[in-house]
């Protein structure tokens, strides 16, 4: 018998596909949010599960599961919508998909780098506006920003995502240095410096970017107090979950020019983000699409019904969380 695998959201068409050659599938072709409640009653009637981050799989949903469910196949490197001990509990697999969004997720990093430095908001909102023929054109003052080359970067998890971000900023002429649970081998370090204290590397840091998965450890990474150690003309990046940073603290930081600018592409309670970032010239924002390119996307799709595909066919796991 053929095992029921459901797919929470509309992933690539390919990968549905696939999935499709080998189980009984229920897709979600219109990509309707499922209602939490309903979601764990349906995933009852389903051996494995392609969920996203999107989905809200904490506590709540895994008390309803019962023993049906074998494997949640998450498309996304991120699980911080999974309650980990709970599956853990219930003897259910958990799978995620990193490295194949590495690329575009640093893509969007130095995206968020230029943007911020160059005053991207302000531009934009004066092109758009037509106000830009209002402006007599001058050399020192409007929409002049600061550059990147030769600037430090400071990284605040130097994992996969933010390895390769490095490697795109030097590209750009930055120089590295970064926080880390552990200093890395020369080799993966790269020529980067390496801080064991946060706190000794922010005042070193001309743009910051935050690299980290939501945990514990890092909520609030940067708060009013870690904030106040960084220089005036210090660029905040945030490509990683809107949990590192208090929106509070940032926001005064901004608007009272403790530090220069923004660049983020992540938020507390997402899409429903603290609006008064909206308000602000100097923070450029972007609805959490660092892996949001097709080619990564398609990859996501196939590791993650790949990972089922291994599962059920007693192969080793691709990339397992617990
Ligand atoms: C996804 C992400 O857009 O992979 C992650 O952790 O944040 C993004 O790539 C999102 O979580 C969808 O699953």
């Amino acid at each position: 018998m053929r095992q029921k695998i459901l797919v929470t959201r509309k992933i690539s068409d390919l990968a549905e596909e696939k999935l499709k050659k080998e189980f009984d599938v229920q897709l979600n072709p219109t990509d309707t949010p499922i209602k939490d409640d309903d979601l764990s009653k349906l995933a009852n009637n389903f051996d494995g599960i392609v969920s996203t981050g999107w989905d809200n799989l904490g506590i709540n949903f895994f008390e309803k599961i019962e023993r049906k469910l074998k494997i949640i196949s998450q498309v996304g490197v991120g699980y911080d919508n999974i309650s980990i001990l709970s599956a853990q509990k219930k003897k259910i697999k958990i799978t995620n998909t990193p490295d194949v969004l590495n690329e575009s997720v640093a893509e969007i990093t130095i995206l968020l780098i230029l943007a911020a430095s160059r005053r991207a908001t302000e531009g934009f909102n004066l092109v758009r506006s037509y106000k830009w023929k209002n402006l007599p054109p001058d050399m020192t003052k409007t929409m002049i920003g600061n550059s990147v080359t030769g600037k430090t970067l400071g990284i605040i998890g130097m994992g996969r995502i933010g390895r390769i971000a490095a490697k795109r900023a030097k590209a750009f002429g930055m120089k590295i240095i970064y926080n880390n649970r552990n200093k890395l081998s020369k080799d993966l370090e790269d020529g980067a410096k390496y801080y064991s204290d946060i706190n000794t590397m922010l005042p070193e840091c001309d743009f910051l970017s935050i690299h980290t998965p939501a945990t514990a450890e890092t909520k609030y990474i940067l708060n009013a107090s870690t904030i106040s150690l960084l220089p005036k003309h210090a660029v905040v990046i945030n490509t990683s979950r809107g949990s590192t940073i208090d929106d509070d603290a940032l926001i005064d930081a901004l608007e009272n020019k403790k530090i220069y600018a923004a660049g983020l592409d992540v938020f507390n309670n997402e899409p429903n983000l603290d609006k008064r970032y909206l308000k602000l010239d100097n923070c450029f924002v972007l609805p959490h699409i660092g892996s949001a390119t097709h080619e990564t996307r398609l990859a996501m799709s196939m590791m993650a019904v790949d990972n089922i595909y291994c599962y059920f066919n007693k192969k080793p796991l691709i990339s397992e969380v617990v």
